[in-house]
């Protein structure tokens, strides 16, 4: 399989898709309300809010003239005809959305934890409204756990949404943090799955990614991601919570590729005593990525990653992205459909994983 890249692969059509026998979900698709932007911008404005990733993200998606600015605004903030006929020229059947990064894990606590439900009973009303077509993951403020744990509870139980979208740190900590376990605890004790997405390295992180302009999806945002899960593993989170579910983008943002070490690394760490939080788990790293991780494929049309994962995970664990609108070449959608894989598999990927996963 070629490697695809922008603009060279764009020239492929919806006709070139081909009839297939299961259903497209792509499980990695971003939306952003208006009003959301309306606060982005004060943020941008606001000279006490200085953090030096969301500056360099939305410096560039709300005021950069590049045609991609513009695209991915417009884009972001439909949720009806455009974005079904986007999906429809790349022959998707269903996105499973959720709001876009950073969501309102940039806003102070109480504007993050309305501005939440707001956001979800606006998703939840379009995928009442075009239910085969549409499904959602809630917002929730993290760094409001008790009321997140609640928001979650009324998205997925009044609401009719199928996850919890989390948009990595929250200024700067992350959800090994004894603060945000109730958030923890609420979705393994309502089965669903946490969507652990990327978000630009916080301000203690991104200097040596921000002056070679590498903050960002092309690389910042699997560093600040994987790590983010790797302390999850690490910390006994799903010791502590051994039900939790998290679905990670990018394949993993790269974890499945450093299994062995990761497993050899640690079992010397915590054999030595090197570290006070490093302690003994239950089980090894590689466990906890088999037993409590799914990957999505986002933005890795790309068959030896692919199959990486699904050698080292499962087939059942790894499911289709496309990471609208950030990414949507119907040229992608081609390839990952002409994967060497079998049948049952494919439709595993494409479709049964993400239903199951997502109780769809
Ligand atoms: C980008 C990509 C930006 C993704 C995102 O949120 C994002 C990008 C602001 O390409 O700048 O979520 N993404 O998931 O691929
Ligand atoms: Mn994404």
């Amino acid at each position: 399989m070629n490697q695809i890249l922008p603009g060279t692969l764009h020239d492929a059509t919806a006709d070139q898709l081909k009839k297939v026998a299961y259903k497209r979900i792509a499980t990695e698709e971003a939306f952003c309300p208006p009003e959301m932007m309306d606060i982005y911008r004060g943020l941008l404005d606001d000279n006490s809010f200085t953090d030096p990733g969301f500056n360099t993200m939305f410096g560039f998606y709300l005021n950069s003239p590049s045609l991609r600015s513009q695209q991915i605004r417009d884009y972001l903030t439909d949720l009806g005809d455009l974005r079904l006929s986007h999906m429809d020229a790349r022959g998707i059947d269903m996105q499973v959305i959720a709001l876009t990064s950073p969501g309102v894990q940039v806003m102070p606590k109480e504007q993050a934890t309305s501005f939440a439900a707001y956001a979800n009973d606006m998703l939840s009303d379009a995928c009442k409204k075009h239910p085969t077509r549409f499904a959602g993951l809630a917002a929730v403020a993290p760094h409001d756990a008790n009321n997140a744990a609640k928001e979650l509870d009324r998205g997925i139980n009044k609401l009719g949404l199928k996850g919890a979208i989390i948009h990595s740190h929250t200024f700067g900590e992350y959800l090994d943090d004894p603060k945000f376990w109730p958030l923890l605890e609420a979705a393994e004790a309502l089965d669903t799955p946490i969507y652990l997405h990327p978000q630009v390295p916080s301000a203690k992180m991104i200097e040596p990614f921000l002056d070679a302009g590498l903050d960002g999806a092309i690389y910042g945002f699997g560093v600040e991601t994987g790590l983010h899960l790797l302390r999850l593993i690490t910390t006994g989170m799903f010791d502590r919570f051994p039900k939790l579910q998290v679905v990670v983008g990018h394949l993993g943002e790269a974890l499945p590729f450093w299994m062995y070490r990761l497993d050899y690394m640690h079992r010397a760490g915590v054999v030595a005593k090197r570290y006070e939080r490093m302690k003994p788990l239950k089980g090894k790293v590689s466990d906890y990525l088999r037993n409590n991780v799914y990957v999505t494929t986002s933005g890795f049309a790309w068959e030896p990653a692919i199959k990486l994962c699904q050698d080292v995970l499962g087939v059942e664990r790894v499911l289709y992205a496309m990471d609208y609108p950030y990414q949507h070449d119907v040229a992608e959608v081609i390839a990952t459909d002409d994967l060497d894989l079998s049948d049952d598999v494919k439709k595993m990927l494409f479709q049964t994983n993400a239903e199951k996963v997502f109780k769809l």
